[in-house]
């Protein structure tokens, strides 16, 4: 029975240090781009620092976008979306950028904007 007792102790030990760590969240962000434009203008994401954060990009024309300061890019294609999958380790502002827009490498125009903040 002590045994018993122990072990649930114990769990609930391990799963309050679990329940903690979950602080960090799962963010889905998803942006589709037409004409060369976000559907809804380039909106803010808010998000702590160590967010684990899927970022999907679908696109009418092929596309390459640039998320300056984590200094990630992806490629993204009609029905062939666009992801990044990243944890949010640096704190500040953050465009993802427009680096190629249909075969045009001349626009850096923002698709979104992520705000990270520090934990
Ligand atoms: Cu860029």
């Amino acid at each position: 029975m002590k045994y018993i007792l122990l072990l649930l102790t114990l769990s609930f030990f391990l799963f309050g240090a679990g329940a903690n760590a979950q602080e960090l969240r799962d963010v889905q962000i998803e942006v589709s781009v037409t004409d060369g434009n976000p559907e809804a203008g380039p909106a803010a994401y808010t998000l702590t620092q160590g967010d684990q954060v899927t970022l999907r990009v679908a696109t009418d024309r092929p596309l390459v976008a640039h998320l300056h300061g984590y200094d990630l890019e992806l490629a993204a294609a009609p029905g062939d979306d666009g992801v990044l999958v990243f944890a949010a380790e640096l704190a500040g502002r953050f465009p993802l950028t427009l680096h190629g827009y249909d075969g045009d490498h001349g626009s850096e125009s923002a698709l979104l904007y992520l705000d990270v903040y520090p934990r």
